[in-house]
């Protein structure tokens, strides 16, 4: 008995004795470690780098001077006033983030758990990959690419992340310059590294450098304007240790870029997830229903056509198997539909993992311009179609004509389509029966598609370029000689008047009594009410109110309406195809 109290009595001593020599350790790594990187600064431009390290603690010492402690906690919408308002909204206005509202938010701030709680019961395993985080900027404000990097480092426990790699795509703000290096050494832990390009090389080349450098198991992308919540990073890694091939983002919130709000969904299983239009841009969609039926959890991984492009994982190895990224690409744009095709079509999967969070500032343009104004969106764009849409990419080029048939603007893609051949990857016709069923394609299996024209004028069915994010009255215009977007329309399978997104239906004029005419609004957001009948001898008639499409009365540039059907020969349509296949009628 006695021996046994003596024994767990030493052992408690050796346990005070090991915790007391791992404190020692921290303590003087640190200071060691604070002491040679600030001496490598010192040393870095001879005599006047005591004078730029002086200048560099002012500056940062200003810095934290000015935040303002409360502002922006727990995600709440800060403000400003007076003065300093007018110069956050001018520099809103100029490079679409208020950075001297950033400037005066914590680095460190405090965000919600906003989970769904379900998440809060999970348990990942105890040996997850590591994972090398990979941020790659260009000019991004300071107070902003360094509240990323903080909340990852708060957010992450330290043992799974193997470096925080930073790469500058050459920014010329100053204080991305030596201010940000010497904040770095000085006040960030060893595991953080920043790469400097020489030359500007656009988000897909300077994301390939930072992934060459990497040697964590798992390889994280994240845009220099995010803040990461709770438990973000495990739900990742967990699913890629157990499906090696999958890649997967976290659910997307949104940070104000005017008020640095977190906002999120109050339904914390409401997420959407990725999608495409074929003018080649990515768009946000409903999960789908095939999606919905085959979950087995509010929790569980849901399959994403595509990804926005920003914020993602995949296995470090896998990540170079299937293809990286296409090199040829320039400035931004693109190369997240290119690896989304790429993924799903190669083998991979994509899915958004909803027990992880990050805020993303969304903003409303791109605050800098690409040498000489180049298109990179549409260059890269037209790249991917010729490698991955096959057939498909004719429904690009109807909207990007220019790059049609244009080798030499759009460069080699050879080494891209040896890939593909070489991964054996599947058809695009594949991958939109069987990851993308809800895509509406406009040309295949629908009664009718082309141009809409009045059968005795030269006038047609036309958007009359109106913005189609919101509810819209379609018109007529003058019928072009070749088809083009704003006078394309279908007649669906099921009876829908329709373009890519959007169909038809009948509104009530607002300043006309008893005039209908054709309002067009989200497909998905009308149930009922957006079914047509074409009848044999042309007609449109809309079911509901049994009124015909009619130009009777209509010029050029003017809302088309509905009336009661009739002989009149403005009631008969002409579509430019019929039946699945092109033949001109
Ligand atoms: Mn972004």
């Amino acid at each position: 008995m006695k021996f046994w109290r003596y024994k767990i009595r030493y052992i408690i001593y050796a346990f005070y004795a090991v915790v007391i020599l791992i404190i020692i350790k921290r303590i003087s790594v640190v200071s060691v470690y604070n002491r040679v990187q600030i001496e490598n600064i010192w040393l870095e431009n001879g005599t006047t780098n005591y004078e730029k390290n002086e200048r560099y603690e002012q500056w940062i010492n200003e810095y934290v001077k000015g935040i303002s402690r409360k502002l922006g906690e727990y995600g709440k919408p800060a403000y400003l006033n007076g003065e300093e308002k007018i110069k956050g909204n001018e520099i809103l206005k100029k490079k679409a983030v208020n950075i001297i509202l950033s400037n005066k938010i914590s680095f460190q701030r405090k965000l919600l758990d906003i989970r769904d709680p379900l998440c809060k019961n999970v348990t990942y395993d105890i040996v997850l990959p590591s994972v090398s985080i990979i941020i790659i900027f260009h000019n991004e404000a300071f107070s902003v690419l360094l509240r990323t990097i903080y909340s990852v480092l708060k957010e992450t426990p330290p043992k799974l992340v193997r470096e925080i790699i930073l790469v500058d795509d050459k920014s010329d703000e100053e204080q991305l310059q030596g201010l940000l290096e010497y904040y770095i050494q000085t006040r960030l832990p060893k595991k953080v590294k920043l790469l400097r390009l020489q030359q500007r090389q656009g988000l897909v080349r300077a994301r390939l450098k930072g992934a060459k450098s990497a040697s964590g198991d798992v390889l994280m992308f994240l845009d220099a304007h995010c803040e990461v919540t709770k438990n973000w990073l495990q739900p990742l890694l967990q699913r890629i240790k157990d499906k090696r091939n999958a890649v997967v983002t976290p659910i997307i919130d949104n940070i104000s870029e005017e008020t640095f709000e977190y906002l999120y969904n109050a339904e914390p299983s409401f997420f959407q997830v990725g999608g495409f239009s074929w003018s080649g841009h990515f768009t946000w969609i409903n999960i789908q229903e095939i999606d919905l039926q085959s979950k087995t959890s509010p929790i569980s991984p849901v399959r994403s056509p595509t990804m926005a492009g920003g914020l993602f994982a995949i296995n470090r190895k896998y990540f170079w198997e299937i293809g990286s990224y296409d090199d040829q690409m320039d400035g931004w744009g693109g190369e997240n539909l290119e690896m989304s095709f790429r993924i799903w079509q190669c083998g991979g999967v994509l899915e958004t993992i909803p027990c992880s969070r990050v805020g993303h500032v969304f903003r409303n343009f791109l605050p800098y311009k690409f040498p000489m104004n180049k298109d990179t969106h549409g260059i890269n764009t037209a790249r991917l179609a010729n490698v991955w849409m096959d057939d498909y990419k004719r429904l690009f080029y109807l909207h990007r004509e220019e790059y049609k048939d244009m080798p030499e603007l759009i460069g080699d893609v050879r080494s891209r389509i040896d890939l593909r051949e070489r991964l054996k990857c599947k058809s695009f016709k594949w991958y939109l029966d069987n990851v993308y069923p809800e895509k509406f394609i406009p040309d295949e299996n629908v009664q009718a598609f082309g141009k809409v024209r009045v059968q005795t004028k030269n006038l047609c069915l036309d958007n009359l370029q109106r913005d189609e994010e919101k509810p819209y009255n379609i018109g007529v215009y003058e019928c072009h000689s070749k088809l083009y977007p704003s006078q394309y329309f279908s007649m669906s399978k099921s009876g829908e008047l329709r373009r890519e997104d959007v169909c038809a239906t009948v509104i009530e004029d607002e300043l006309l009594n008893y005039i209908f005419k054709v309002n067009m609004r989200g497909c998905d957001e009308i149930e009922h009410d957006k079914e047509w009948i074409l009848t044999e001898d042309g007609k449109i008639l809309h079911l509901r109110t049994g009124l015909c499409l009619d130009a009777t009365g209509v010029h050029s540039k003017e809302d088309v309406i509905v009336s009661l059907c009739s002989d009149s020969p403005d009631q008969f349509w002409q579509f430019d195809f019929y039946g699945d296949k092109i033949n001109p009628r």
